[in-house]
């Protein structure tokens, strides 16, 4: 990837970790871990690889994003507030009533959202078939759906994951946060995985990277090439990720959700406002 490319995906990624916590503090608690882990993926598909039109949201054969760990919605609607799909300023009624930007994802509420999700491990279910979909009315476009660690609990994950193996879905790429923590703590004490969980996709029929750091947008983006040249499987990405990434209150204890302090807010934004200058600074 050339160095502005690299630069600006940087950018990118550190302004939606600042409207994130914007948008959760504009509320005062929320999903602030399995947000931020997301950032980077986030900017990496809205930035650079997905052919999308924010103008034109519902245009027939854009690329698909399905977002099944839903209660990462905040992530979500700082992306698609940078890409222009709406005013920032109406995220921050997240979760108010009457908002269009309830804390999990829903197709009908907010502009840009491809599919509603929140119940674990049924986005897995839509993205699949938005893919077989696609495969069915000859489009070219991809399919995207982020799953959570602790959401490849869900028995529902691995049934679709048989089926697009099946279908040979090779316009369908899985991203797998692997923050390592879900609800309860750590994914390894509350259901462990065996030998992985990319042994498991793989075990299913697909392609899988392993992401060394899924927070790196460079690594992110190499890992997305190597998933198109793939034909007849769908690719699985396992991106090793921190939850709360870039999170002071957050990112030490890996919270689920929080609930801090206006103090906290305020030392978090001011934290992730310099983070974005030293980087925008960087060249
Ligand atoms: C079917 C279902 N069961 C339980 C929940 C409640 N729930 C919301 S998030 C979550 C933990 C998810 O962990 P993980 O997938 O690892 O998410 P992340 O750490 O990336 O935020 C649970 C159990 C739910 N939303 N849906």
């Amino acid at each position: 990837m050339n160095k502005q490319k690299l630069h600006d995906l940087r950018v990118f990624a550190a302004e939606i970790r600042l409207e994130t916590l914007k948008i959760i503090g504009s509320r005062g608690f929320g999903h602030v871990g399995g947000s931020m882990s997301m950032a980077d993926a986030m900017a990496v598909l809205y930035g650079d690889v997905m052919n999308i039109d924010p103008k034109n949201p519902r245009w027939e054969d854009r690329d698909w994003f399905v977002l099944s760990k839903g209660h990462g919605g905040p992530v979500m609607y700082a992306t698609l507030g940078l890409k222009g799909y709406y005013p920032m300023e109406s995220a921050y009624t997240l979760n108010q009533p009457g908002t269009d930007f309830p804390s999990h994802t829903d197709r009908r509420k907010t502009v840009g959202v491809d599919l509603t999700t929140g119940s674990l491990g049924q986005g897995m279910s839509e993205a699949v078939g938005a893919a077989l979909g696609s495969k069915v009315k000859g489009r070219t476009n991809h399919v995207f759906v982020a799953v959570g660690d602790g959401e490849c609990d869900e028995g529902e994950v691995w049934e679709a994951a048989q089926f697009a193996a099946h279908y040979k879905l090779d316009n369908l790429v899985c991203l797998v946060d692997n923050n390592k923590r879900q609800l309860d703590g750590a994914v390894a004490d509350v259901m462990s995985h065996g030998k992985g969980i990319g042994a498991k996709f793989d075990a299913f029929g697909w392609h899988v990277i392993d992401v060394q750091d899924g927070n790196d947008v460079e690594q992110i983006s190499d890992a997305i090439a190597e998933a198109y040249t793939v034909k007849g499987q769908p690719t699985c990405l396992i991106l090793n990720t921190v939850k709360g990434k870039g999170a002071t209150f957050a990112e030490p204890s890996g919270a689920h959700s929080s609930q801090p302090t206006k103090e906290q807010w305020d030392e978090a934004i001011a934290a992730s406002e310099a983070q974005l200058a030293a980087i925008r600074a960087e060249q």
